[in-house]
């Protein structure tokens, strides 16, 4: 494990220890004992990129000076709001597509013992947060504006997740509601926002800049995770389960995914009509119908066609920049996506 890792996952006892000793709260021993449970299962099993991603950018934003123990744990306690921000979305996000894994174990919902308490787990964690940033960022100058940003992006993701899930009722009436600016709007919204500008916006943030100043910088990570979400979309039909650690739920759940759009785009009315007829059935033998068409249509080299011309633009833009601190946070962004198989 990299140095800065392990110091980060040692930042996860802390906060955890913190919230199981919260004084707002009576405390008895089944209650410590399901949040102690219900955070280890959900907050730090991921890749934790989008919580290191605030200490890799902090750094970069000072330019190679070292930084104080206090730096490295205010920006690690950033990265780990993210992570819980994460962990509630998920939560949430999985009963919504009735998924059954996640990180390579059973949703957490899909646990005999917990069932609809995960939609409960869910509003604590996200309640954590505040909790979190109250403890240790109270007496910053930059703490309502932090506070602010995590409110914000909050309420979009959630937009971003209504639509996501109304087109879904839509677009089950009318495949026309499948289209490539509709997909880019959700993805925008559910995406985008928490998974990439926020980490930035933090280390921006901790560093004493006004997040009004950046919003080229928000464009550019918007657009970054605009292409993450493509990934995404990609790697539910074709990514190994085993590496994803999740089990793909799009078409089954009729979701306006990239390659569904895609291939609406591409298809024949003889083809569309067989996507009209299996996309969105649970059944087994429906879905890889779905997917010998997607096959047949060659959809994965279209998606290596994106996916090259997505990074060129991003490159572009990102040496576009005046600053050559803020070009290399978003081109080591970048590097940890560019071509990913998980
Ligand atoms: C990812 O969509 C989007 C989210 C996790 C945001 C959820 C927002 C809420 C307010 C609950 P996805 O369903 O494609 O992700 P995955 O493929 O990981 O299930
Ligand atoms: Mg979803
Ligand atoms: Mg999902
Ligand atoms: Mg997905």
């Amino acid at each position: 494990m990299g140095d800065l890792k392990s110091t980060f996952v040692k930042v996860y006892s802390v906060l955890k220890q913190e919230l199981l000793e919260d004084p707002a709260f009576e405390w008895n021993d089944d209650a410590r004992q399901w949040v102690h449970k219900m955070l280890d299962y959900n907050v730090p099993g991921g890749k934790l990129n989008r919580g290191l991603s605030v200490i890799d950018s902090y750094k970069l934003l000072k330019e190679g000076r070292e930084l104080t123990e206090e730096e490295i744990f205010l920006a690690s306690a950033l990265g780990w709001c993210i992570e819980w921000l994460q962990a509630y979305f998920l939560v949430l996000d999985d009963i919504m597509d009735n998924s059954h894994t996640r990180r390579g174990q059973p949703c957490w919902f899909r646990l005999p013992k917990v069932g609809m308490i995960a939609v409960n787990d869910g509003v604590l964690l996200r309640n954590h947060i505040p909790r979190i940033l109250r403890k240790h960022f109270r007496d910053k100058a930059y703490y309502v504006d932090l506070l602010d940003l995590f409110n914000e992006v909050e309420f979009q993701t959630a937009s971003g997740q209504m639509i996501d899930l109304i087109t879904t009722l839509e677009g089950e009436k009318d495949l026309s509601k499948y289209t490539l600016s509709v997909h880019r709007r959700i993805v925008q919204y559910k995406t985008a926002y928490y998974s990439f500008y926020l980490p930035v916006a933090c280390a921006l943030l901790m560093s004493g800049e006004s997040l009004e100043k950046h919003i080229e910088v928000k464009d550019i990570l918007v657009e970054m995770g605009t292409y993450f979400q493509v990934q995404d979309d990609y790697l539910d039909c074709f990514g190994d389960p085993a590496t994803i650690g999740k089990i793909g739920t799009d078409i089954e759940d009729f979701k306006c995914s990239w390659l569904f759009v895609k291939a609406l785009e591409l298809c024949n009315e003889e083809q569309k009509k067989l996507l009209h007829e299996n996309y969105g059935k649970a059944d087994p033998e429906n879905v890889k119908k779905v997917k010998a068409l997607y096959h047949e249509l060659n959809i994965q080299a279209v998606f290596l066609e994106y996916e090259s011309k997505s990074y060129e633009k991003l490159i572009t833009s990102i040496e576009a920049h005046p600053s050559k601190a803020v070009q290399a946070v978003l081109k080591s962004f970048l590097a940890k996506i560019y071509k990913r198989q998980k």
